[in-house]
């Protein structure tokens, strides 16, 4: 069982995840982003989707053209997790094209 953050440790790594914001209503975290074209967003997507796989840990995500709205959650423990900041994290680099 992956246990959810508690609200000390959610303010904490949110300080650190600038760009993300807290979703109203849901202990879940979510950021947009906009790139070039559609060859860009997709080739993120692909990243980002091979990262998850590989932790196990995916996320809910929305693409329209130069468009990805990313919500990041743990189903299974209801609420954030750490693995949940370390897929921000990840996503962070590879926008700022780590
Ligand atoms: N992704 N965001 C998220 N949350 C989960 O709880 C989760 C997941 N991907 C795979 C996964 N859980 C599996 O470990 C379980 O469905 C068995």
């Amino acid at each position: 069982m992956i246990p959810k953050l508690g609200d000390d440790e959610r303010a904490a790594a949110l300080a650190t995840l600038p760009d993300w914001a807290l979703v109203p209503g849901r202990d879940a975290i979510t950021r947009s982003i906009r790139f070039k074209d559609f060859n860009a967003a997709f080739a993120f997507m692909v990243r980002v989707a091979l990262k998850a796989e590989k932790m196990d840990h995916h996320p809910e995500w929305f693409n329209v053209y130069n468009r990805v709205d990313i919500t990041l959650s743990t189903h299974d423990a209801g609420g954030l997790s750490e693995r949940d900041i370390a897929l921000a994290r990840f996503i962070d680099q590879v926008v700022a094209g780590g």
